[in-house]
């Protein structure tokens, strides 16, 4: 039904749906404004590193039935999965949908279907719409036109989880929201190519709030497990065994706390909903607000535990913003291991099994060194658990005799 669908914004989502659509046959063209990810993607490898995602890439290379390119290209559908930031004040950035709509409206034929997948505001993609519309006036659009309109627009908002986004793409049920009914029964169409989990279709503007809803859920969850966190360290308990115990209840399932939330989809998307509804919206901006203190508390624990000793060593585990993942973008431990850097506190000994060097903002501070964890734990007067990666788990307690422990995620308990 669709032999040819140009996937625009060749990232984390984008160019796994791309190799996702490449398998089931469909000829695909990818777009980027990166020249180095177009070359790289063209020479069969993928850019980032995720389960199963280079076979994959490399597989539909050389089939031939997937290619990067930098400009858009005549398609029968166009997935949009573009970055949508905030910005300084909090507020949605979509000039990359703008840019790529804009791109997409040179290219578009009547009959084309184009989906949003970027998570995005309530409203974006009747605005993406628009947007079209305005660089097309030869053409219908669902926004003004409804069902008759030439050209189809949807949202199906990306729902998978980093470090399994492969399996996620093809089991994960999807959200349709049409801004026509025969956009959102189009778009439906599309997705059933590769999706094994159901297509619900609803309009474009409940799919959004209800994706937002998803990471606002979380991280009001992590929240809440954080301020316990900060709950039982002011009365001196135990925050793994206050939560052990209380899920225990059947109906009571408290998150685990960390030092902070990180990544690029559960730290922002709740500022979606806030900006959109400023004044309902306070349980999920203090959330936010929650989430965001947590690392300035595991800093201000470890300092003053580190001014106990003469020349401390602290060692720090984990960089990443989440378990067993390379991502150190928007990571907490990595802004706590740079501020306990920047102030001097001892010598620290980062442990990151994902990789081979530190990057240069903490390189820069001249405080830390990449070791191994056996080192790590062999010298070190502090220890600090920050990621609670799967390589951390098996250490015994008697390593940890001696010294002082700040377990932030619970993993040793
Ligand atoms: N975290 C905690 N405690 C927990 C769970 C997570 O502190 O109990 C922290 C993690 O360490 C990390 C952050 O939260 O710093 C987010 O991690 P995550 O694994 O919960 O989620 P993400 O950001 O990798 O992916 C989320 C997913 N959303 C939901 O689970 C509702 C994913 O399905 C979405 O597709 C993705 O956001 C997205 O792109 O929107």
């Amino acid at each position: 039904m669709f032999s040819t669908v140009s996937v625009v914004g060749l990232g984390y989502i984008g160019l796994p749906t791309a190799a996702a659509l490449a398998t089931k046959g469909v000829d695909v063209v990818g777009v980027d404004v990166d020249r180095a990810i177009v070359d790289m993607i063209n020479a069969g490898r993928a850019p980032f590193v995720e389960p199963d995602l280079a076979v994959a890439v490399s597989g539909a290379v050389a089939m031939g039935r997937l290619r990067a390119t930098l400009k858009p290209e005549t398609a029968e559908a166009f997935i949009i999965a573009v970055p949508t930031p905030i910005g300084a004040n909090r507020e949605p950035d979509l000039s990359c949908v703008q840019a790529a709509a804009e791109a997409v409206a040179e290219v578009l034929d009547a009959g084309a279907l184009v989906v949003l997948e970027s998570t995005s505001p309530p409203g974006t993609t009747v605005q993406l719409s628009r947007w079209l519309a305005e660089r097309r006036p030869d053409l219908t659009f669902p926004h003004s036109a409804g069902n008759a309109a030439d050209v189809r627009v949807a949202h199906c908002p990306e729902r998978v989880l980093p470090g399994r986004i492969m399996i996620e793409m093809v089991t994960n049920d999807r959200l349709i929201g049409g801004v026509s009914e025969r956009c959102g029964a189009r778009a439906k169409a599309l997705y059933e190519l590769f999706t094994q989990g159901q297509c619900h279709i609803t309009d474009a503007t409940t799919a959004e709030i209800a994706k937002l809803s998803e990471n606002a859920f979380r991280d009001v969850n992590i929240a809440f497990a954080n301020e316990l966190s900060m709950i039982c360290d002011q009365l001196d308990l135990d925050t793994a065994d206050v939560i052990a115990l209380a899920n225990r209840h059947p109906r009571v399932n408290i998150l685990q706390p960390g030092p902070g939330v990180g990544g690029h989809c559960i730290a922002v998307d709740p500022w979606f909903i806030v900006s959109a509804a400023p004044e309902q919206a306070r349980l999920i901006r203090t959330a936010r607000q929650v989430n965001d203190a947590k690392p300035a508390h595991v800093i201000a624990e470890v300092s003053r535990t580190a001014s106990r000793f003469k020349d401390p060593v602290i060692a720090c585990l984990g960089l990443s913003f989440k378990a067993n993942v390379d991502d150190l973008r928007e990571s907490p431990a990595l802004h706590i291991v740079t501020e306990l850097a920047r102030q001097d506190i001892g010598r620290l000994l980062v442990v990151e099994p994902h990789i081979g060097e530190l990057p240069a903002r903490l390189v820069g501070t001249g405080q830390a060194k990449l070791v191994d964890l056996e080192a790590a734990l062999h010298e070190a007067d502090v220890i600090v658990l920050l990621v609670d990666h799967d390589a951390f788990r098996p250490v015994k307690r008697t390593t940890l005799r001696g010294k002082v422990v700040f377990d932030t995620r619970g993993l040793w308990h």
